[in-house]
């Protein structure tokens, strides 16, 4: 494809939309794309080198008045700047709050000073299903997403939802999160594993950003179960609102001892390298990231059955996958996984599983889109 110049808005933080958009922006920039980041602060995964990456800061003033600050309208005038000296063709937003409406803002500024800029908006999970449903932003979220010249999804479940509670009247396309297998690969840490499980116990691992919506509690619940079977250890990787409630929990159980909390961690493949299960309880979950982190680190998942994680686990293949809520087929179907005459298989089938999403097979698939957006533009 011919090389573009595009503008990518996203949150910098180590949420999952933030990383997509990061990733996909390195990854574009080694394509020869000239790539310009517009967001906050510093992207956490943004810790590379390339000539073809550009990162533009919104800087917004806070002022008495404003109880709130008006985030939104400092990013729409950064757009605007960005798109008017860099000469974009293209704004790539991630995550619909309120990244699409201030992209749309920047749009009709734009055309207003005979500049036209196409936007694509991917939708990733909680800004449909969660947040976008609320009332407080719907009208804004149907309105910016029917507004978008090319808007894609995560996976069909999120393309489903969107259509489902949304009025949306343009045509969704289904882009699946992607994997770097160079970074996300099964490294040797034998003497993080001893350290880790002395006595040879098995590794349970659980990422996320401990919010309501990741089930705490219930990865909590599994691994007691489990460790009541079997030695075992777990490893909580992460923060969020959550966090306090779920040491209180370990305290509760008695079984502090197994578990750790290890916060936000930068590397987090090097602890996945030595995990034997990863557990993703969530309540609703559009894809799934840090499931397919774990599985190209060689280690099976057991996940709930909702929203896009049924397109990323395979039942019976690369894990399992059990009802919201139901801890005691989730223990039992972890027990399975991590029985040894099983356990080989599910690693080796997990990532193969992982290697379908590896980020050299979906590249393609965004620039194709872009250069058909551009095409209709
Ligand atoms: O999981 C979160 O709460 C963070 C959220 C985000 O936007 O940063 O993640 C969503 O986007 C990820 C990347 O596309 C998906 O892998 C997650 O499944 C999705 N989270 C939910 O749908 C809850």
């Amino acid at each position: 494809m011919e090389q573009i110049k595009i503008g990518i808005v996203c949150y910098p933080t180590f949420g999952g939309s933030g990383v997509v958009a990061t990733e996909l922006g390195k990854a574009l920039a080694q394509e020869g794309h000239k790539v310009h980041f517009i967001t906050y602060s510093q992207p956490t995964r943004l810790d590379f080198l390339n000539e073809n990456l550009y990162y533009h800061e919104v800087d917004f003033r806070s002022y008495p008045l404003f109880e709130f600050q008006p985030y939104e309208l400092a990013l729409a005038s950064k757009m605007v700047s960005v798109v008017k000296n860099e000469k974009l063709d293209l704004l790539h937003v991630h995550y619909a709050i309120p990244h699409a409406s201030a992209a749309y803002m920047a749009k009709q500024i734009l055309r207003s000073q005979g500049i036209y800029i196409p936007v694509v908006t991917t939708l990733h999970g909680t800004d449909i299903t969660l947040v976008g449903r609320d009332p407080s932003y719907e009208p804004v979220v149907t309105f910016s997403i029917n507004q978008s010249d090319g808007v894609t999804a995560v996976s069909e479940d999120l393309k489903r939802e969107t259509f489902d509670y949304f009025k949306i009247l343009n045509d969704i396309e289904v882009i699946p999160n992607f994997i770097d297998l160079e970074k996300f690969k099964k490294q040797k840490k034998d003497h993080f594993k001893k350290a880790i499980c002395p006595n040879g116990e098995s590794l349970i691992v659980h990422t996320s950003n401990f919010r309501k919506v990741k089930r705490i509690p219930d990865v909590i619940h599994v691994f007691a179960n489990v460790r009541r079977e079997i030695p075992a250890k777990l490893l909580m990787i992460g923060d969020g609102p959550e966090r306090n409630h779920a040491e209180k929990m370990c305290r509760e159980l008695g079984i502090c001892d197994d578990i750790r909390f290890l916060g936000k961690l930068e590397a987090v493949e090097e602890v996945l390298s030595v995990a034997d299960l990863f557990i993703m309880p969530s309540e609703k979950e559009s894809f799934g990231l840090a499931a397919l982190e774990a599985m190209a680190c060689e280690v099976p998942v057991i996940s709930t059955n909702t929203g896009g994680l049924p397109e990323l686990n395979v039942q019976g293949v690369t894990g399992f996958m059990s009802a919201v809520g139901d801890v005691e087929d989730m223990t039992r179907k972890s027990l399975f996984v991590l029985d040894p005459n099983n356990l080989p298989r599910f690693k080796e089938s997990a990532l193969k599983r992982a290697q379908e999403f590896d980020i050299t097979k979906i590249l393609p698939l965004y620039e194709n889109y872009y250069q058909k957006i551009l095409v209709k533009s």
